[in-house]
């Protein structure tokens, strides 16, 4: 297998906006990030991956964006930008940006330019359509925010198509005028020295047009998800993107691929490096979700249908393309709330043993900030503390509907919303969790578990879920087999135990990972009774012919 630095890295995902507040306002922003890059560079990371910090009217948390080549004001200045890179750089650190080109804000000049009339020079750059002779919407398409996929305009009796928000009307890559100003946009931020992109839903850039053709609805009577997932050209729009744009650069690529499969995803991220380095497939994120009302229920996951997924993941990539590996993001609950246990006797060990599943796999793997601190979900509560407006539409909406109660929807907003992965970084056990001064308000709640799970004191302490983090890192920069080597399940119908092989050569190295608070006995295989323990997430663990797994043990055992 080719060798490449992006699959030798770790990437680390911080959420601009509630990272680091340096000036007291209760916003994070980018001057707070870069006086955390020490932070970042003790961590072990190799890569940042920054979520949108474009000028935006902030519908999305700058998931909608005005200005492509310009700050979001409570961000900083461009200044403030070049300054955080240079300093990254100096330190080793490489920045990755987050481009959102399935759509832009409403605020953008090209829509309020292509609004205007239906032959403005800006016109082709969305897609409009009429309503249906019996005046009904264009098609059944829902937003993945609720409602319908279509807003109306009056100014030219037309609607326009939007996904996701009605302020994030979506692009048409169609036209090869777009095509070619997200491509000059791309090398502007290359030509100062950003390193890569994570790309928004770049799987739903390509829509089948003209028809735009109804699909299958979903519990609100919309055909919400992935309505465009993999279309006609995407392939072939980003060949492009990689010849006109990337290919200036020695860049590192992600394309976040909703609707994603498995054989797209071979020709999304083939070794041969025509489109992209790899991709975030989302099956895994659906592992818990519920024919009823998909994301929304508390249902806890079986473990076997994780390990299913996974390895289908791990088999079906390997030597053809390049995985990369999460349990979270900026759209995901906590994953120790999640597929771990939260309490305060299992978090810490949980969250490691979590750790150690993902990381022990081949592909690239990616922490969000305050994962390597075991951040938990945050008790919410009421409705008024939530800020992000998939929770809050949905909510409105099913409710209304009558598909769910209240109470049933509190509390999937309250398990699964992205919410939960927003809360302000907990720094230290300092008023406001260190984020923000202590006068200020942050823009949303702190967690009120900061005074017990925070950096400052995760640091000091040589068994806490950073230092384990940390270590997990420098093993993957130490180790070849770690990286590249083959993946294989064992115990495979097992509902506690993730187990696996990796195989590299002569090496090889076994993966027990305990997801319950069952204690479990396994047989060690023959070849790896003499061999020693790499990491482990309990201090007293042996190597022997039996292995006792004690509640969420992690072992990882090279022979
Ligand atoms: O997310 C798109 C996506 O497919 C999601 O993960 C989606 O937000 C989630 O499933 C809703 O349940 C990307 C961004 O990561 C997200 O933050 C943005 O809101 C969205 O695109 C629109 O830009
Ligand atoms: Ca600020």
């Amino acid at each position: 297998m080719e060798k490449r630095w992006w699959k030798e890295s770790v990437v680390y995902q911080i959420y601009p906006r509630s990272f680091c507040d340096s000036n007291g306002d209760g916003i994070g922003d980018l001057n707070g990030i870069t006086s955390k890059l020490d932070y970042l560079k003790e961590l072990g990371v190799d890569v940042i991956w920054l979520s949108p910090v474009y000028k935006s009217p902030n519908d999305d948390n700058g998931y909608d964006i005005s200005d492509y080549q310009d700050i979001m004001d409570e961000f900083g200045t461009m200044e403030d930008f070049d300054r955080m890179l240079a300093t990254a750089h100096e330190k080793g650190i490489k920045i990755m940006m987050d481009l959102v080109v399935n759509h832009t804000s409403d605020e953008h000049k090209w829509f309020i330019e292509s609004r205007k009339s239906t032959d403005n020079p800006y016109r082709d750059y969305y897609i409009w359509r009429p309503a249906k002779e019996d005046g009904s919407l264009p098609n059944n398409w829902g937003s993945c925010f609720s409602g319908p996929a279509w807003e109306y305009d009056k100014t030219t009796d037309m609607y326009f198509l939007h996904l996701f928000s009605k302020k994030q009307p979506d692009l048409n890559w169609d036209n090869p005028v777009v095509r070619q100003e997200v491509f000059d946009m791309m090398n502007w931020w290359l030509e100062k020295g950003v390193d890569g992109f994570r790309m928004d839903v770049i799987s739903l850039i390509s829509k089948e047009q003209p028809e735009l053709p109804d699909k299958e609805p979903g519990i609100n009577g919309y055909a919400t998800f992935n309505v465009s997932a993999n279309g006609p050209h995407v392939h072939e729009y980003l060949q492009e993107m990689r010849q006109k744009a990337l290919n200036n650069a020695d860049t590192i690529t992600v394309g976040e691929c909703s609707g994603v499969t498995l054989e797209e995803a071979k020709k999304y991220a083939r070794s041969d490096e025509k489109e992209l380095n790899m991709v975030f497939q989302f099956e895994h994120m659906d592992v818990d979700s519920d024919e009823k009302a998909g994301k929304w229920t508390t249902r806890k996951m079986d473990l076997r249908d994780l390990k299913k997924i996974l390895t289908r993941w791990q088999k079906g990539l390997q030597d053809i393309a390049w995985n990369s590996l999460y349990w979270e993001n900026h759209d995901q609950p906590r994953s120790v709330s999640r597929f771990g246990n939260d309490s305060d006797e299992y978090r810490e060990i949980s969250a490691k043993m979590l750790a150690t599943c993902i990381h022990m796999m081949q592909g690239t793997p990616y922490v969000y900030q305050g994962e390597e601190l075991g951040m938990t979900n945050c008790p919410f509560n009421t409705l008024e503390n939530f800020r992000d407006l998939e929770s809050i539409n949905a909510f409105h909406e099913l409710t209304e509907q009558g598909k769910m109660t209240e109470e049933e929807m509190m509390a999937a907003i309250g398990y699964k919303g992205r919410d939960n992965a927003r809360t302000p970084m907990q720094w230290d056990d300092s008023a406001n969790a260190g984020f923000s001064d202590a006068s200020a308000t942050p823009w949303i709640m702190v967690n009120p578990n900061y005074t017990k799970i925070n950096a400052k004191d995760q640091i000091s302490r040589e068994d806490s879920v950073f230092k384990y983090y940390q270590k997990l890192i420098k093993l993957r920069h130490e180790s070849d087999l770690i990286v590249y080597g083959t993946y294989d399940l064992i115990l495979d119908d097992d509902k506690d135990i993730y187990a696996y092989i990796r195989t590299l050569g002569d090496e090889k190295l076994i993966v027990y990972c305990n997801f319950s608070e069952n204690t479990r006995e396994v047989e060690l295989p023959e070849e790896f009774t003499d061999g020693k323990i790499l990491i482990s997430n309990y201090n007293d663990a042996k190597v022997s012919e039996k292995i006792t797994l004690r509640p969420y043990e992690a072992i990882v055992i090279q022979k």
